[in-house]
């Protein structure tokens, strides 16, 4: 029994926001049919091939838990099915381009029809309005979402970030959107549309940018490095480096070895409730009360100088040990991880965040498992499934299709290249 055991979702999504989403509730135990154009599939199946024949780390590693149904949605036989799904299932999610599903026949007033109670999920990259048509990947998303305008530093171009904010981002408001609408129809008994716009949920991502704007009315953005550099503020929210994004002033420092390795930093924040430790530790004690630095406020205007010391002082350690000294102290410090070192964490391992997965095309591939934990939910990572490995399944075991007919739907050819089950079977 899991939280979602007895829900089904007819998954109509591709690439990595709405997969993102399904793999969620795949994993809280939704049943998952993912429907996938006949022979093609989902687009990142062939997308950043590693293995030749072998689906992609892309898809793999976004499809956990799911079964696939090959249905063309353009052939009549195939809209049939899909009607025939849209009436066992709760939840219909898709993320097409604007205008795609509309065209196939089965937009959200033809939904209803067929179903009162469904509810349709949709990832879109705007909301309502003048981009409303708009085709969006991730960075896009982060560019329209106020992300890229504060990323990066004061003295070079905007930046993405690497978490796809955009995309898984807006998979997992998504996933929610899901949830408290089946709990909603739990009361009304009537399905809803919920959406989620990519840029919506960038900026809800980037809320903390959107205070500042509103903040820099009120004069100059005293905890940003900048405002010690005596270098004055322009009319948007700017760039801030890795200044903290909060009111706790923090920056990444070198640790030792950073010559070398890349990844040899850590973030390091002086919080105003700890400053006698930071003091303490990077050899300073004189700080604790002199004039000038005793204060959050007085300290505004010398953050180089002081995180120009702390960084003397991470410099004679790795980042481990600024880690094991600091947190007895309360000092919130925190390792620049790599992926390689993120892959070998025994403790991620641990936890399930980090699984490795067996397929029988690509062999043992490490994913991330589900970041979010139920006790009473436990999740068990499935590998994704083949291209239309559940379709004759699915049509019998769901849909009910038997005999004469689940022959007729197999011979249109809208089902894709079924593998019929043998007599004995
Ligand atoms: N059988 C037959 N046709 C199918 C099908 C099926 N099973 N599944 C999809 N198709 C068709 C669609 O009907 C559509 O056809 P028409 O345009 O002729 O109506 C066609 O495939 C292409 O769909 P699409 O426009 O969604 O795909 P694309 O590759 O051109 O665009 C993307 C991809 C992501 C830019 C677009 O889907 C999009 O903007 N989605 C919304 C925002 C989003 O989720 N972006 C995140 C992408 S990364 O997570």
């Amino acid at each position: 029994m899991k939280a979602l055991s007895g829900v089904k979702i007819l998954d109509f999504t591709h690439v990595q926001s709405g997969p993102t989403c399904t793999q969620l509730l795949a994993w809280f135990g939704a049943d998952v049919i993912k429907v996938e154009r006949p022979g093609v599939g989902d687009a990142t199946r062939k997308q950043l091939v590693d293995v030749p024949g072998a689906d992609s780390l892309y898809f793999t590693m976004l499809n956990h838990n799911k079964r696939s149904i090959e249905i063309n949605s353009k052939d009549e036989t195939g809209k049939e099915v899909l009607r025939r799904l849209v009436q066992e299932c709760d939840v219909l999610v898709e993320n097409f381009a604007p205008g795609a599903l509309d065209r196939m026949g089965f937009g959200w007033e033809d939904l209803q029809k067929i179903n009162p109670m469904i509810i349709m999920a949709s990832v879109k990259g705007f909301g309502p309005g003048k981009y409303e048509d708009c085709k969006v990947y991730e960075n896009v998303a982060q560019c329209a979402g106020g992300s890229a305008s504060t990323t990066g530093f004061l003295d070079g171009p905007p930046l993405v970030t690497g978490a796809q904010i955009g995309d898984s981002g807006t998979g997992l408001h998504l996933a929610l959107g899901i949830v408290t609408a089946l709990f909603q129809r739990e009361k009304t008994g009537r399905g809803q549309k919920v959406d989620a716009a990519m840029q919506d949920g960038v900026l809800n991502l980037s809320r903390v940018k959107l205070r500042d704007q509103q903040r820099l009315a009120a004069g100059p953005l005293n905890e940003y490095s900048q405002f010690g550099e005596g270098i004055p503020f322009g009319e948007a929210t700017p760039r801030a480096g890795n200044d903290s994004g909060g009111g706790q002033p923090g920056r990444i420092l070198k640790c030792k070895g950073w010559e070398t390795d890349p990844n040899a930093y850590t973030y390091f924040i002086t919080q105003a409730a700890v400053w006698k430790n930071v003091c303490d530790v990077i050899g300073k004690p004189e700080w604790k009360e002199a004039e000038g630095y005793a204060t959050p406020p007085e300290r505004l205007n010398k953050l180089n100088e002081i995180f120009d010391a702390v960084e003397q002082w991470t410099m004679t350690k790795t980042k481990y040990e600024v880690m094991d000294i600091c947190n007895p102290l309360n000092i919130p410090v925190g390792p620049i991880l790599s992926m390689k070192e993120i892959a070998e964490d025994e403790g991620l391992r641990k936890t399930g965040t980090i699984v490795e997965v067996d397929h029988p095309d690509r062999g043992k591939y490490l994913s991330v498992g589900c970041p979010i934990k139920l006790s009473d939910s436990p999740v068990e990572v499935e590998r994704s499934p083949l291209l239309g490995e559940h379709t004759a399944e699915i049509l019998a075991e769901v849909l009910g299709y038997t005999g004469e007919e689940f022959d007729r739907v197999v011979e249109s050819g809208a089902v894709g290249d079924v593998k019929l089950p043998s007599a004995a079977e």
